[in-house]
């Protein structure tokens, strides 16, 4: 079985005005110093290249345009992908993807330490709104600028591990890491922006915040016997605070290295991938204890009905 040091590459604020070329260049900062830790897995958070742009309503579609990314790597990125080969460093970062049929997607990517791109994953989960909301303390328009995933949770053998990707909200659900644990995962990586404060509940804090991001990939990794890796972009953008709690996770739901800024900061720990096995072949012994016959309404039912 594989031994892995892994890193959390957890980014600070990301301002409208920072071009893609300055974060490119602090994610390699970050990326040297994974190295010199001994780490050849970095994880990045998502929409990782810019700021978290579906907090601004922005009318004019080309205005929307100029977030995404047309091609990867590009012009902008080329520089890390040749640093992560000279490495030896495998990745995933976020990014949002136009493709050339004009979709566009909230994705991540992951690379091979060659510095080739193995794996791709479109965010399923969008949460927010699509049209302005005067309701709101401030906007998250990601069903307003991005198409659902249309990729489902796949998973890829990289490195001699079994890695899946998913993206911010997916943590929420329990059927992102469910997937993929019916497919022999052992490490999710999960980047995240996630705002420090409700828009709709001024009450709710960052203390629940945080807490419910590490319940949710905590609980992702118990259930599924899989190391998870949460990294969040972090800061405040334009005056809008996003919360850090970048953890690395292992298959018993530990923590095992977290994230104590709001800043780029970088996590790491050394993965046993052998650590899956035990789970997998007991208490989450999948073939032997789950009952299909009673989970029909999982696929068969999309909102809650009661009857009661
Ligand atoms: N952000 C947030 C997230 O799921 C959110 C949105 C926050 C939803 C808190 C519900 C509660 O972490 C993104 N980008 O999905």
């Amino acid at each position: 079985m594989t031994r892995m040091i892994v890193a959390g590459a957890q980014l600070g604020a990301i301002q409208k005005a920072d071009n893609r070329e300055s974060v490119v260049e602090r994610m390699i900062e970050l990326m040297n110093e994974a190295a010199a830790k001994g780490a050849t897995m970095i994880v990045y958070p998502e929409l990782a290249l810019t700021t978290f742009f579906p907090r601004w309503y922005m009318p004019d579609r080309n205005e929307v345009d100029s977030w995404f990314e047309h091609e990867m790597p590009n012009r902008a990125t080329q520089p890390l992908f040749e640093r992560a080969r000279d490495l030896a460093m495998a990745m995933t970062f976020g990014y949002a993807e136009l493709t050339p049929d004009g979709h566009h997607f909230n994705t991540s990517i992951l690379t091979n330490r060659k510095g080739e791109i193995v794996g791709k994953y479109r965010k399923v989960h969008l949460p927010g709104h699509d049209e302005y909301d005067t309701g709101r303390a401030f906007q998250h328009l990601e069903k307003r600028y991005f198409e659902p995933g249309d990729l489902g949770f796949r998973v890829w053998r990289n490195e001699g591990v079994i890695m899946g990707m998913a993206i911010c909200n997916d943590r929420r659900w329990p059927e992102t890491f469910r997937c993929m644990g019916l497919q022999g995962v052992e490490l999710v990586t999960i980047g995240y922006n996630t705002p420090s404060v409700n828009s709709q509940m001024s009450a709710e804090g960052l203390e629940k915040r945080l807490f419910h991001s590490d319940l949710s990939l905590q609980a992702g990794a118990y259930q599924n016997a899989t190391f998870v890796v949460g990294v969040a972009k972090a800061g405040v953008e334009d005056g809008h605070p996003l919360m850090g709690g970048s953890i690395i996770v292992d298959p018993d739901g530990f923590v095992l290295a977290r994230a104590a800024t709001e800043e780029d900061e970088l996590i790491v720990a050394e993965c046993d991938f052998e650590k899956c096995a035990f789970g997998k072949s007991t208490i989450f012994d999948f073939q032997r204890h789950r009952r299909i016959e009673h989970y029909g309404r999982i696929t068969s039912q999309t909102g809650a009905i009661v009857e009661v």
